[in-house]
């Protein structure tokens, strides 16, 4: 199958222009001048398929480097499946996600890659890859990180928080981090002072502050910020390069730029819901709404400026790129488990549909601009976890993930509009926002098209990463 997509304007992080894009099979063969011909030939003729792209924007597929799907979590599992996720990530323009494996204490790493790998498997309607979350560092789990990273799985979570489920101390800690100075691993961090945060909870539980807004103020700035730069000094004492994952407050960019300024690889993820959402209008809303916005790291105070900071950031390259940290729960039956206790609200919000479009209201606005949103949303994703020059670009050997954007379309986002995720209900509810996904294609498949989803479980493939693509 051969598909050629005329007229539009081809946007790569390093520049913009009109031009034809030729998808052979699964993959780019040619970014050609507008008209297509080639040594006389009339290409248009030629293939099987044209798309016509005349005042849209052909992008890379976006990469969504932070999901977790049907992750057991909160003593329940979030709502998306392999399945309903992906789609979804498609209805989008999201052509690639990269999941996390779960170890929880006592478990073997490889074995919990094998169990991904089945969920995934026959599942999937784009890419995907994963990074493996270590929540039991010891000899074996080390061990394991070199045998994960022969097959792909190059990235490793730990966590600052959640004692007794995924907290690692600072020697283990420590421990992960010499270890991937040595094999070249990425590891990513949430940082947030557990400990911190497991007082301040029980404390506001006995004060009767059972609310959802207090799962915020529970878990304050200080300790994202102190949980940052332990992060980075340990990171800078054993050389690995570190990946913080869900940056929320200001504090904490403040960390990342500084250590970015020494020369350290220190690199920072965001997501939609810190650029957008906050404590005070999300967390704060009336009654139990609160819960559909608990998230950790938390949403933060717009009063204290920590969402424009976020803008800023992406901007001056402080913040690196924008992943979702897609971890939906419906309210009825998971999120209700929090009724009467906020630290009982599973964690998570669903946005792995809407990134692309959420982050192109900052071309909007101009905050950042075209080159800067593909950069953000697919190129340095790509770059980040090691499949740059497959994904991430249109260009020549490139495979076949590009999403035609309408920048005159308009999207509603909602549940019964532009709703495919598995909840009951849309974090980002009655947003309204400029653009819109046309035509989505994985590897040379068209999988969105015309408002309608041609694509199928079992079309995505595993992505085998190689090393980040940011260290020498
Ligand atoms: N934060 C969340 O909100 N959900 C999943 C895990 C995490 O770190
Ligand atoms: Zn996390
Ligand atoms: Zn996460």
């Amino acid at each position: 199958m051969k598909t050629l997509i005329t007229g539009g304007t081809v946007v790569n992080a390093t520049g913009r222009g009109l031009a034809d894009v030729l998808i052979d099979g699964e993959t780019v063969a040619a970014v050609l001048e507008p008209g297509s011909t080639l040594l006389g030939f009339d290409v248009a003729a030629h293939v099987d398929r044209v798309i016509d792209a005349r005042g849209k924007y052909v992008i890379p597929g976006g990469i969504d480097a932070h999901t977790h799907m049907e992750m057991p979590f909160g003593g329940t599992s979030a709502s998306d499946t392999f399945e309903t996720g992906t789609r979804a990530a498609a209805w989008g323009g999201t052509t690639t996600i990269v999941d996390f494996v779960v170890q929880y204490p006592g478990e073997n790493p490889v074995d919990q890659f094998a169990l991904w790998q089945d969920k995934a498997a026959g599942s999937c309607a784009i890419d995907y890859g994963f990074h493996q979350i270590l929540s039991d560092v010891q000899d074996s789990s080390l061990d394991a990180m070199d045998e994960l990273i022969a097959e792909g799985v190059t990235s490793f979570k730990l966590f600052m928080a959640y004692r007794g489920v995924f907290l690692s101390d600072d020697g283990q800690i420590l421990r992960a981090m010499q270890k991937a100075a040595t094999n070249g691993a990425m590891v990513m961090m949430h940082a947030e002072n557990g400990s911190v945060i497991d007082v301040l909870v029980r404390q506001a539980l006995e004060a009767g502050d059972t609310a959802p807004y207090f799962h915020g103020t529970t878990r304050p700035w200080q300790a994202e910020e102190e949980a940052t730069h332990r992060a980075i000094m340990l990171a800078d004492l054993t050389g690995a390069p570190l990946y913080v994952v869900h940056v929320s407050a200001k504090q904490a960019v403040a960390q990342i730029a500084a250590a970015r300024d020494r020369g350290l690889n220190v690199f920072g993820e965001t997501c939609p819901q810190y650029l957008y959402l906050s404590l005070e209008e999300h967390l704060g809303a009336p009654g139990f709404e609160g819960a559909k916005w608990v998230c950790s790291t938390p949403l933060r105070s717009r009063a204290e400026g920590h969402q424009d900071h976020m803008w800023r950031a992406l901007r001056t390259n402080d913040l690196q790129l924008v992943s979702t940290d897609h971890c939906p729960f419906c309210m009825k039956g998971q999120k209700e488990m929090g009724l009467g206790d906020f630290s009982k609200i599973p964690n998570g919000i669903g946005s792995v549909e809407h990134r692309m479009d959420l982050l192109y209201q900052g071309v909007v606005t101009g905050d950042l601009t075209l080159e800067r949103w593909v950069e953000i949303c697919c190129t340095t994703p790509a770059r980040m976890f090691g499949m740059y020059g497959r994904k991430g670009v249109i260009a020549p050997g490139a495979d076949g993930d590009v999403v035609v954007y309408d920048p005159n379309g308009h999207t509603s986002i909602g549940v019964g509009k532009t709703h495919h995720m598995a909840m009951d209900y849309s974090a980002w509810e009655g947003f309204e926002v400029d653009g819109h996904v046309d035509t989505v294609l994985s590897r040379g498949e068209v999988v969105v098209d015309g408002g309608e989803f041609l694509g199928r479980a079992g079309h995505g493939r595993y992505v085998r990463r190689d090393l980040t693509q940011y260290l020498v």
